[in-house]
């Protein structure tokens, strides 16, 4: 493949994956990471693959409409993979204004720009929006979110990915553009911020710190290893029809307290600590507002049509998970100290 591909949001979390995934795989590609370095933009995540010929990065703002416009020109993209977004349901809660400035009027600033260079010679081009199961709102204790579940936002996060995606399917309807979109369900593995569930925890057992469960720690998720998700990103990039959502999910649901009390039990293995030692640190604490109780995918659709399924099993993703943690534990010594900001400066304040 020998297509100009634009990765937004690539210094994040599922970003660094997607990035090191197609930097790897398509050396005749070139990969251009373009992502604002916000708190949750770290660039130590793509050191393993920063020299690579085939791969740029550019720091810049997708809300700069302006200097996105001059960069779709410069680069003329044949691909653009949209993940670039604050994407912390808490942080949506107590921010949201940032959470409809970078989520939807930075989408609108990309399908804006790409349309500019695409014109009428849309033909090979792909605009692909990832986004998340959260838009579909929230289950009680059966069914499964399809393609066809209508759309019930319930926070700040998911009503401002609800309404990229609509922006998205709307420039699909109204100026042909060749889109696809993808709703995917929790990710976990390597490079996670430790903000969300799982690197928090296995933060918080390393310094021995409470574990704060919210409520009763009987909401929901369906879990899935990132790397399943590139994977998947790939498949509906290269073969998805165009104006389609798939849905992306691990057919991997796990009450919260369930999987707290595995991963205090991983831990405790790994540090060599007494059984039950780490499940000490669990604290229940006031609840999320607003909390979706169970999210669940079916995924039929992708694995019927595209061929694609999770590899990996959960008990041994978690336990990979934990094992990277804890050989990188200055990486994550970096962030939590609030030191990496300073560290990336002085990396890369020459280049
Ligand atoms: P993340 O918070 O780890 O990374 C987001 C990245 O976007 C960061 O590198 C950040 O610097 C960058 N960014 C933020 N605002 C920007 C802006 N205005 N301009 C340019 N770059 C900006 O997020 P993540 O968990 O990797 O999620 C990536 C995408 O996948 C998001 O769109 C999210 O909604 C979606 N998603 C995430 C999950 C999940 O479980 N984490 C599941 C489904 C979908
Ligand atoms: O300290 C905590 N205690 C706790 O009980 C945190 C951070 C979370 N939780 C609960 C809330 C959720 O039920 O754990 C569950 C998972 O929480 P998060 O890791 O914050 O993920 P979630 O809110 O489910 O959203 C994630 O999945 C979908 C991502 O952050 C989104 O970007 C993605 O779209």
């Amino acid at each position: 493949m020998t297509k100009s591909i634009l990765i937004t949001g690539g210094a994040g979390f599922i970003g660094s994956h997607i990035v090191r995934y197609f930097v790897e795989k398509y050396p005749d590609a070139h990969i251009i990471n373009l992502d604002k370095l916000t708190y949750a933009g770290n660039l130590e995540n793509l050191r393993d693959v920063e020299n690579c010929p085939n791969y740029t990065f550019i720091k810049n703002d997708i809300v700069e409409e302006q200097t996105m416009f001059r960069i779709f020109e410069q680069y003329q993209f044949d691909y653009v993979i949209h993940l670039a977004a604050e994407s912390h349901v808490d942080r949506s809660i107590s921010n949201p204004n940032s959470f409809v400035i970078t989520n939807i009027v930075g989408t609108i600033n990309l399908l804006n720009a790409a349309r500019n260079i695409w014109k009428d010679n849309m033909e090979e081009k792909r605009f692909y929006h990832v986004s998340t199961d959260e838009v579909y709102g929230s289950l009680g204790t059966t069914g499964y979110f399809t393609e066809e579940t209508k759309y019930d936002p319930r926070s700040p996060y998911s009503a401002s990915k609800a309404g990229s995606d609509h922006l998205v399917k709307a420039y699909f309807h109204t100026f042909n553009m060749p889109v696809v979109l993808s709703n995917c369900s929790n990710n976990y593995g390597s490079y996670q911020f430790p903000e969300k569930l799982i690197p928090l925890f296995i933060n918080n057992i390393r310094q021995n710190k409470p574990l704060p469960v919210y409520g009763k720690g009987e909401n929901i998720r369906d879990w899935l290893w990132v790397g399943d998700h590139a994977r998947a990103i790939e498949t509906i990039l290269l073969h998805g029809k165009v104006g389609e959502t798939y849905n992306i999910g691990g057919n991997n649901e796990w009450k919260n307290i369930d999987l707290i009390r595995l991963l205090c039990k991983i831990m405790d293995k790994k540090l060599h600590r007494p059984d039950g030692e780490s499940e000490k640190l669990i604290t229940f604490v006031k609840d999320r507002a607003g909390h979706d109780l169970r999210y669940a995918i079916d995924s039929s659709k992708l694995q019927n049509e595209l061929r694609w399924k999770p590899s990996l099993q959960f008990e041994e993703g978690l336990e990979k998970t934990v094992d990277w943690y804890l050989h990188n534990q200055e990486w994550l010594d970096r962030i939590v100290s609030g030191d990496y900001l300073k560290y990336y400066e002085e990396q890369y304040k020459n280049r």
